[in-house]
């Protein structure tokens, strides 16, 4: 549909994500969630298998690689156009062999200086999201005089950095990285300036389903979901190009009454 964001359905394999943790421990679990979520109208799947989750602690080299790659193998083998989640050059380069379309780096390749080279040689694309540390310590550095001034400046300087580093333009998107290193008045802040991310001139991806600053719609992560799919039909009027949500129907549905008000056919 014209104009509809493309929908990123969140797959975490992951014993400890906030909201996801533990549900799709086997492929086969993971691969059948990630085939209903296409079914209820996901463009692509993100696939990820490290937890950023605030506190969170770094895993071991390998482990990531070996939640991901069954899955990551399994989806592309069916068709379904694939996100890779990952901080790792060296995950990434797995996930770019077994052909996904995107590498989503929290980090915007701060996490591994070798992370732009790898992406830089391939045909997908990346996704550099706003980052100021591990989750471990994130929380610590929510600490802003005009947060989307300074959130702006950092994205830009990664942009140049990532570009110099050989990512192409046209294979370079953003996200300003609600909930990492950032209150819920700083997320507010950030969706109310939301055109001056998409003013940066490449697409935008908006992360925010379920996450903390949500909560009081719902104590339970779950219960946030359509103040998410509200979000994701404001975010579209802003002109993202992605929003990354766990309950893909009730956001391909808000954006389907979207399209319909703007006289698409539903
Ligand atoms: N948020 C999480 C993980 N990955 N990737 C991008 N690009 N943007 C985000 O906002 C983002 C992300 C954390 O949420 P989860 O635990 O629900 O995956």
């Amino acid at each position: 549909m014209a104009n509809r964001p493309l929908v990123f359905g969140i797959l975490n394999v992951t014993p400890d994500s906030f909201s996801d943790g533990g549900l799709w421990q086997t492929p086969d679990a993971a691969a059948n969630h990630a085939r209903a979520m296409v079914a209820a109208g996901a463009d692509v799947i993100d696939v990820g298998g490290e937890s950023t989750r605030p506190g969170a602690v770094r895993l071991d080299d390998g482990e990531e690689r070996r939640r991901v790659e069954p899955v990551i193998r399994a989806l592309v083998a069916d068709g379904i156009s694939v996100s890779l989640d990952t901080m790792r050059s060296e995950t990434a380069r797995v996930g770019l062999d077994v052909g996904v379309d995107y590498i989503n780096d929290v980090s915007g390749g701060l996490a591994d200086p070798d992370m732009a080279g790898v992406v830089a040689g391939s045909d997908a694309t990346y996704i550099a999201m706003h980052w100021r540390g591990e989750s471990d310590v994130m929380d610590g550095n929510a600490v802003y005089g005009d947060v989307t001034r300074e959130v702006l400046a950092e994205l830009r300087a990664r942009v140049d950095a990532l570009l110099d580093a050989g990512i192409a333009p046209g294979q370079l998107w953003v996200d300003p990285g609600l909930g990492f290193a950032k209150t819920p008045d700083h997320n507010w802040q950030i969706l109310r300036d939301l055109n001056q991310f998409v003013a940066l001139g490449h697409p935008v991806l908006l992360g925010a389903s379920r996450k903390r600053f949500l909560a009081p719609f719902g104590e339970r992560p779950a219960d946030r979901d359509e103040a998410t799919a509200t979000i994701s039909v404001l975010a579209a009027e802003v002109g993202v190009a992605a929003v990354r949500v766990h309950d893909v129907k009730r956001t391909v549905d808000a954006l389907r009454v979207r399209g319909a008000w703007n006289g698409g056919a539903l």
